[in-house]
C-alpha cells in the first residue's frame, strides 16, 4: 500500500511539474494550403487572430511575394501586418505561456516599437513594448503567465509593417507548488 501511494504521488509530482507541450504555429502549412493573403484563421482552430492583418505570407524562401524582404523563424512563411498594426489574440482558454518572433519589414523604420498586453478575464496582467531590430534580423517576445488574450500596438511613428512566426503557447492553469503538495499530502492523512 505504501508503495502504491509513493507511485501515485511521484505521478502527481510529475503532472504538476508540466509535462505538456506547447502548441507550435509556423504559419508554413497555412500557406501551403491558403497561399498569399491567406486568413490563418480559416486554417487554424485556434488561436483566434484579431485587427486588420494582410495575411499569410511565403517569405524570402517561397521568392518574396509581395516583397517583405523577411524569411520567417520557423520555415519561410510568417503573417504579415500592414494594413493597421493593431492586433492580437484571444486563446480558446486560459493559457499559461506564450512565444513568438517578430521583425518588421520591407517600408518600416528604425526605432519602431512593438507593445504587447497580456490580459485575463478582461484584466490586464503584464505589458512589454520592445524595439524592433533591423529588417529581417528577428526579436523574441515570451510570457509566461496565466492569460486568455493578448492585444498588441505597432509602432504609431509612420507607416511600420512587420511579420511573426513561430507562435507557441501551452493551454491550461499554472499549477502551484502549495497545490500540487496539498494534494500530496491528501493522500497520506
Ligand atoms: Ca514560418
Ligand atoms: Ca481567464
Amino acid at each position: 500500500m505504501k508503495r502504491f501511494l509513493t507511485l501515485i504521488a511521484c505521478l502527481i509530482v510529475a503532472a504538476a511539474s508540466g509535462t505538456v507541450s506547447a502548441e507550435v504555429i509556423a504559419f508554413d502549412d497555412a500557406w501551403a494550403a491558403l497561399g498569399q493573403g491567406g486568413n490563418p484563421n480559416d486554417f487554424y482552430p485556434e488561436p483566434t487572430f484579431t485587427g486588420n492583418f494582410y495575411g499569410l505570407c511565403g517569405g524570402l524562401g517561397n521568392g518574396d511575394l509581395g516583397n517583405w524582404d523577411l524569411e520567417g523563424t520557423n520555415g519561410s512563411a510568417f503573417l504579415g501586418w500592414n494594413v493597421t498594426v493593431d492586433g492580437g489574440l484571444l486563446m480558446p482558454s486560459d493559457a499559461n505561456q506564450l512565444s513568438f518572433d517578430i521583425s518588421r519589414s520591407a517600408g518600416s523604420s528604425p526605432g519602431q516599437t512593438f507593445t504587447i498586453e497580456y490580459f485575463d478575464d478582461g484584466t490586464l496582467m503584464a505589458s512589454n513594448t520592445v524595439t524592433l531590430g533591423d529588417i529581417n534580423v528577428w526579436t523574441t517576445i515570451a510570457y509566461s503567465g496565466v492569460f486568455d488574450e493578448v492585444q498588441w500596438l505597432g509602432s504609431s511613428d509612420g507607416f511600420s509593417p512587420y511579420g511573426i512566426d513561430n507562435l507557441q503557447y501551452t493551454l491550461g492553469g499554472v499549477p502551484t507548488e502549495s497545490t500540487s503538495w496539498g494534494s500530496v499530502k491528501d493522500l497520506f492523512r
